[in-house]
Order: C-alpha cells, then sequence, then structure tokens
C-alpha cells in the first residue's frame, strides 16, 4: 500500500496534462530543465526517457524532441505544395520555431514571425536549439507582438499565414476568435491560404464546430485536415485550411526532399475524414 509521501512523490516526478476532468497523459521527468512564469503564462521545459525534451505552456504539452516533426510539418506542407509560389509569409504564435524550420526549406522572400512572448524565444533558443536557427536565416523577421493587434494594424498582405497557437485559453484565446480571422483575411493576397491549428477532434470538437460556421461565413474554402501528433490531446490533430481562391487537393509542387512525416500521399489522406468531422469543411 502506497503511502501519503510515496503518493506526493509520485506527483513530483512526473508531469500531467488533464484532457478532460478525468484522462490526460503523463511524462515522467528525467529532469526538470526550466520552469518560470513569464508575463503571459508558465513556461516548462522537461526531459522525459522516451520524448527527450517537452515545451509545456501553462501546462499543455507544445512540442517534444521526439514527434515535433509530425506536427510541424503537417502544419507547414500542406499549404506550400498547394499555392502556385508562396513569397511571404507570416507566423502568428510559434515562438518554438519548429514551424519555421519547415518554411524555410521553401525558396521564399520573407517569412516574419510573430510571438507575443520573448520569454518562449529565450528559453526555446536553449533548450530547443535546433528548432531556431531559423531566426538566423536573412529571409526572418522576428516581432514580439501580440498577433491580433499585429494583424490588426499592418499593411503588409501575406501569401500564407500559419497560426501556430496554443489552445483557446490564455494568451492565444483571442487567436480562435471569428474576429481575428477577420482581420486575418484582409492580409492575405488574392491567392492567400491561411492554415491554423484547431485542436483535437476527438476532446475538442466543439470548438471545432464553432469555428467552421464562423469560417464558412468568411473563406470560400474551409478545409479541416487531421494528423497524428503522439503528444497532444487524443493524439491526433485537426488543422484547417483556408482560402478564397487555392484548394488543396489541387497541387501546385512537390515537397522538398528530407521530411520525415509528409508526403504526397499523406497530403490528400489528411484531407479525408471521418464522419464525425466529415461534414463540418467544405470539401473540394
Ligand atoms: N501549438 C499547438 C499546441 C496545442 C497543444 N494543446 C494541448 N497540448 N492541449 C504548438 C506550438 C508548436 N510550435
Amino acid at each position: 500500500m502506497s503511502t501519503k509521501k510515496e503518493n506526493r512523490e509520485a506527483v513530483l516526478s512526473e508531469e500531467r496534462e488533464y484532457h478532460s476532468q478525468s484522462s490526460g497523459i503523463f511524462f515522467k521527468l528525467k529532469r526538470l530543465l526550466h520552469r518560470d512564469r513569464s508575463d503571459y503564462q508558465k513556461i516548462e521545459v522537461i526531459e522525459n526517457e522516451y520524448f527527450g525534451r517537452i515545451l509545456l505552456l501553462d501546462g499543455l504539452v507544445q512540442t517534444s524532441e521526439r514527434d515535433e516533426f509530425f506536427y510541424h510539418e503537417m502544419l507547414v506542407h500542406p499549404a506550400f505544395v498547394s499555392h502556385p509560389s508562396p513569397q511571404n509569409i507570416l507566423v502568428i504564435g510559434g515562438g518554438d520555431g519548429g514551424a519555421l524550420k519547415e518554411i524555410l526549406r521553401w525558396p521564399i522572400k520573407h517569412s516574419c514571425l510573430v510571438e507575443i512572448d520573448q520569454q518562449v524565444i529565450d528559453v526555446c533558443q536553449e533548450y530547443f536549439p535546433w528548432l531556431l536557427p531559423s531566426l538566423e536565416d536573412d529571409r526572418t523577421e522576428l516581432v514580439i507582438a501580440d498577433g491580433s493587434e499585429f494583424i490588426a494594424k499592418t499593411d503588409k498582405k501575406f501569401d500564407v499565414v500559419f497560426i501556430d497557437s496554443s489552445d483557446p485559453a490564455g494568451p492565444s484565446a483571442c487567436l480562435h476568435e471569428r474576429d481575428f480571422y477577420e482581420k486575418l483575411k484582409r492580409c492575405l493576397n488574392p491567392e492567400g491560404i491561411a492554415v491554423s491549428q484547431a485542436g483535437s477532434p476527438f476532446y475538442h470538437l466543439d470548438s471545432i464546430k464553432k469555428k467552421d460556421a464562423f469560417l464558412k461565413k468568411l473563406f470560400k474554402n474551409v478545409c479541416f485536415y487531421t494528423s497524428p501528433v503522439p503528444t497532444y490531446p487524443g493524439g491526433s490533430w485537426c488543422f484547417v485550411f483556408l482560402s478564397d481562391e487555392v484548394q488543396p487537393l489541387k497541387i501546385k509542387r512537390n515537397p522538398p526532399r528530407g521530411l520525415k512525416y509528409f508526403n504526397l500521399d499523406i497530403h490528400q489522406a489528411a484531407f479525408s475524414l471521418p464522419n464525425f468531422l466529415k461534414n463540418l469543411g467544405s470539401h473540394v
């Protein structure tokens, strides 16, 4: 029988993310590398035997050394293979640099990363240095600002905008609202595409439905797609591809070499949805 002390030690030696009141994921701590609170959120980096380094913001897993490529490749490459020639790219959030790393595989002119929390950048530069060399690339501009204020003010136009936010809580909450997408639409070139992470199809279906309803009023093509992401709630994740002119299944270009997850078969398959998600997106 375990004593109270043993239970407490067990909890201290692992990190848990609750996915519902009664389910979740845990990671045994090999080491706690960083735990601090910025002006915006709690930032933690832990080391786990299986997943390597894991970044958590306000207790929610953002990325891990072992599975980051599922999420970042699937966030970025579907838009790049379906746009004729994207040159100017915007990333909202994504301070860990993983999305930018994938973007810079393509021959683009300019990419702008707008992250609200300088401390996320600093912590990731220290603990995930392989994700962030992208900041030194001379095609990259880093802006520390609130993403929704940035898009409300900017007069620049972009070919592709990626919203690499956290869940709809804390500093990311406004990036999931209709108002944000209305403003975002004004920053897109005519053949522009926006891609946003949209949550877990299993745990966050209500928020996906809500998003689908307002996005359909704003964009002609609202296409949800999914990918496995082992460390995220439910293990499968939803993204939404938004455009007035571009259709995701009309492939224009081959993906770059050297990817670990994405290829054109995966691209096709990702837009095939299970029945419970099928009627949400307008499919092409
Ligand atoms: N952004 C999406 C993280 C969502 C995770 N949600 C959760 N664990 N409940 C990830 C940022 C990686 N660049």
